[in-house]
């Protein structure tokens, strides 16, 4: 393409200056000096770490943004498909750390700011994390625009730039306190404030008909009431190993600068310029829920402020080249979104196109739903949007009317296929009757050409209960599955460079081709019975403990010995994941040790023939409104306040509280876990994408029949997996049970509520409606069913763990651990994110990467 060599020939000069950074020490160097002088405006004699994280990213991110402008810059000339992923998170964590691993720049950044007097780690540990998610919903957007860039796709993402991302959790008196996450609190060196684009977005106002001299047709119009302004910042995502560098669009509300001047001339100045400040509220904020839909006014008009400003800047970039070719759309854009938070941009497409543009209603209904496809995340029903009628009229009087319209026409449809099936009517209908609320899932479904789930048990699921009636009016061929994965750029080679650095030696692969071709590790079985590498592999996971150890040390003043059985869990705090569970098997163990001491038993023999030491390990955020969830939390610290303090049990036995989980430190307690409980009462947790870190380091699971355990459980062998509990299809009927003849509390878990009602860990009222809800609740997640399942799985794997305790270098007693942990590394190939694109990319976008 002569434009592109044009292009090349032009760009030579500057990119290539710029660009050396990454390779030349005395360029970095030069430029970061430089940056400290003029972008800081400090001098090289009073440049601490922050300032040295600044001056460093600001140099790399030069480096970055000419690949970035490059890539815009062919991707409009190639004119190919673009993909748009919509998602209001992005958990994306640190910036630098990341940016300098896919630039393959981190050696001569390290020995650069060495020379200028800095250690890398402590710069690096300077930066805030972008936590603009909640947890796995938002983390896996974050994995995935890391992979269509690295793949190289032409992929944008679309979302909201948060002012305060998931509040910063603090623990005191073994409470979670809630503290606001200002990220931005210095200036961030990986973002582009773009305040050129402006994208004027309207609520409220009325509807009005117009009628066409010309067609004699009768129009409609939208006059809004209230206008906020989109304002882009732009975060560019380097891929691995190429220049591919897309773009990842975040918005914010801003005031525009038109005044209301019926109160500014009725003298109100004050009253006029407040009312336009607070159009910022619009973007400040987070929804700290996952799984859960709370029903603010305020999350919709994020919703509607986010996708109205995303799909004016993806018709305005299609208009540039194609005018109003609307036939074309479907060939140049490709939206998916993630669950069905940005489900109103069916409904602003079809506005666009049929309010703006003046297509007729099917012409423009075709091309909607050629261009989205919908990603279910969940089949719980609290966590499923419904937004009320009156709210969406108020606030979106015309959207509204075209769901109705959207409604009908699907209705006839059904009708039409199904004539007299009025039932199927009534359970299909995008709106519900009572309360009267639109059906997000539904209209997605109704608007999109591809519905998938998140795993494969999930997405079966999906197609058996809460969509069984789509599956009968549009066809099996509609749903299909895309597994979830994780890049492992930043889960392996970021998170745990040593054992990525032994993989490459072992694999012969000194560039770390295998990161963007994970199936390659396969070739670490090979390794299996090599008893130095086995000595080397376990040697990484035993640092990699230490450091946990050191963070744990550090966060929570506890002293873990790394040569226990790390077992670790950590994710948000949710009823349905069972972190109670856990907890209660802990308390188990506790009091179980403490009757064998009494009874004379001695710690050697404890350890021996009972239970090998270890430390349990929990982190994980609650909703600051999800009180069951706080009540875990406590019931976790104040069970280790009581353990750690008993000199008695001595290292048998710890319980760690880790404040605030978030994407770094996951990049810490990944690589440094043993065991890692991924326990959801079975047919709940659609995927789960942590199994997949803490697999793809080498820690073992234990796990139920659930998510993506069950894909993990078939690639790497269920002699690999300590599995337990009662499989999806028996749910039902344990939970119909529990209703109609009780629960009943298994003698070992009642020992457990009987310690807690004593009030060995402290006033019993403070743990009173977790136990109820078991008690006498119906035990909806099924603790009762799964907790003795639980307690003999631990005693599996504790045999394959190693009574004999030995110390820290010796770890003959380790071997059958150690083969499981490289057995499994050797067969995660299957959940590299890059793979999650291929397959989005084949089967519903219908792209192909470009040749770079
Ligand atoms: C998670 N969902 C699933 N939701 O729970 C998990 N919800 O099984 C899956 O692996 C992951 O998505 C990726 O597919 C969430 O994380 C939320 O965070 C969320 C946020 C807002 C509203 C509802």
């Amino acid at each position: 393409n002569s434009q592109l060599t044009i292009l090349d020939s032009k760009r030579k000069q500057p990119s290539d200056t710029v660009k050396s950074v990454v390779d030349s020490k005395e360029k970095f160097e030069e430029e970061f000096v430089k940056h400290v002088e003029t972008s800081l405006g400090r001098s090289m004699y009073n440049c601490d770490d922050l300032a040295a994280y600044q001056a460093a990213s600001n140099t790399i991110r030069d480096a970055l943004i000419i690949d970035w402008a490059n890539t815009q810059q062919k991707q409009t000339i190639q004119d190919g498909k673009r993909v748009y992923y919509l998602s209001l998170e992005f958990l994306m964590g640190r910036a630098m750390d990341n940016a300098l691993i896919n630039l393959k720049c981190e050696n001569n950044t390290r020995q650069s700011l060495n020379e200028l007097g800095f250690n890398l780690e402590d710069v690096l540990n300077q930066e805030p994390d972008a936590a603009l998610g909640n947890g796995g919903l938002g983390r896996l957007a974050a994995c995935f625009v890391d992979s269509l860039s690295s793949k190289n796709y032409s992929g944008w993402g679309y979302g909201l730039n948060y002012q305060y991302g998931i509040f910063e959790q603090k623990i005191i008196d073994g409470y979670q306190i809630e503290a606001p996450d200002y990220w931005l609190k210095y200036s961030n060196p990986w973002v582009l404030d773009r305040n050129e684009i402006q994208i004027p977005v309207d609520f409220y106002g009325y509807v009005y008909e117009e009628h066409d001299p010309n067609t004699g047709k009768v129009k409609k119009n939208w006059n809004g009431g209230e206008r906020v302004l989109a304002v882009a910042s732009d975060f560019p995502i380097p891929g691995y190993n190429t220049d591919n560098t897309n773009n990842l669009r975040l918005w914010n509300a801003k005031p525009t600068n038109e005044f209301d001047f019926t109160k500014f001339n009725a003298g109100d100045y004050q009253q006029s310029v407040a009312a336009q400040q607070r159009a910022e509220s619009i973007t400040s904020v987070l929804y700290p829920n996952d799984n859960f839909e709370s029903g603010k006014e305020l999350r919709l008009k994020q919703q509607y402020f986010w996708v109205a400003a995303s799909l004016h800047d993806i018709v305005r970039r299609f208009k540039k080249q194609h005018k109003q070719n609307w036939k074309k759309f479907p060939d140049q854009v490709a939206i998916q979104l993630n669950d069905t938070h940005p489900t109103l941009a069916v409904v602003e497409l079809q506005r666009i196109l049929v309010d703006l543009e003046g297509l007729e209603w099917n012409e423009a209904w075709s091309i909607v739903t050629s261009v989205f496809a919908y990603t279910n995340h969940t089949v719980m029903a609290e966590a499923l949007e419904k937004w009320p009628v009156d709210l969406v009229g108020r606030l979106l009087p015309r959207h509204l009317e075209i769901i109705y319209d959207i409604n009908f026409f699907f209705l006839k449809e059904v009708e039409r296929k199904f004539p007299g099936d009025r039932d199927l009517i009534r359970r299909v209908s995008i709106i519900d009757e009572s309360p009267k609320s639109v059906k997000m899932a539904f209209l997605a479904i109704v608007g999109s050409h591809k519905v998938n789930g998140v795993a494969e048990l999930h997405s079966e699921l999906i197609k058996t209960t809460i969509f069984k009636d789509f599956v009968k009016v549009f066809g099996a061929e509609k749903f299909t599955n895309v597994t979830n994965g994780i890049t492992p750029r930043r889960w392996l080679r970021q998170a745990n460079p040593k054992l990525a650095a032994l993989i490459a030696e072992k694999l012969n692969d000194p560039e770390y081709d295998y990161l963007t071709n994970l199936g390659k590790l396969k070739q670490l079985e090979q390794f299996v019975d090599d008893e130095d590498f086995l000595k080397q592999w376990h040697a990484i996971k035993f640092d990699n403990k230490r450091k946990l150890a050191a963070l744990v040390k550090e966060l929570t003043d506890i002293d873990i010995d790394p040569s226990v059985l790390f077992d670790v869990q950590v994710k948000r705090i949710h009823e349905y994941k069972r972190q109670q569970l856990n907890i209660f098997a802990v308390i188990y163990r506790y009091l179980h040790i403490k009757e064998l001491l009494s009874k004379g038993v001695t710690i050697e023999e404890i350890k021996k023939n009972y239970y090998i030491p270890k430390a349990s390990i929990f982190g994980g955020k609650a909703a600051p409104g999800y009180y069951m969830a706080k009540t875990i939390i406590h019931l976790i610290n104040k069970v280790g306040e009581v353990i750690n303090a008993d000199k008695e049990i001595g290292n048998l036995l710890k319980v760690v509280f880790i404040p605030d989980y978030n994407v770094s430190k996951a990049e810490i307690i990944c690589p440094g876990s043993d065991l890692s409980n991924h326990i959801s009462t079975a047919g709940t947790e659609a995927s789960g994408t942590s199994n997949m870190k803490f697999a793809l380091n080498g820690g073992l699971i234990i796990g139920t029949v659930d998510g993506a355990n069950v894909e993990i459980t078939r690639e790497i062998g269920e002699e690999n997996i300590f599995l337990f509990g009662n499989l999806a299809e028996s749910v039902e009927e344990l939970r119909h049970k529990h209703v109609f003849e009780g629960v009943n509390v298994p003698e070992t878990l009642q020992v457990v509520f009987n310690a807690i009602e004593k009030e060995v860990f402290g006033p019993a009222d403070e743990f009173k409606s977790l136990i109820d809800s078991i008690r006498y609740h119906g035990d909806y997640y099924l603790v009762t069913d799964d907790f003795e399942l639980f307690l003999d799985a631990h005693k599996k794997l504790e045999k394959v763990y190693g009574h004999d305790g030995g110390d820290a270098t010796d770890r003959g007693h380790l071997q059958e651990w150690v083969k499981k942990s490289v057995w499994s590394v050797a067969n995660m190939g299957f959940f590299s994110s890059d793979r999650c694109i291929d397959e989005y990319a084949e089967n519903i976008w219908n792209v192909e990467p470009s040749n770079q």
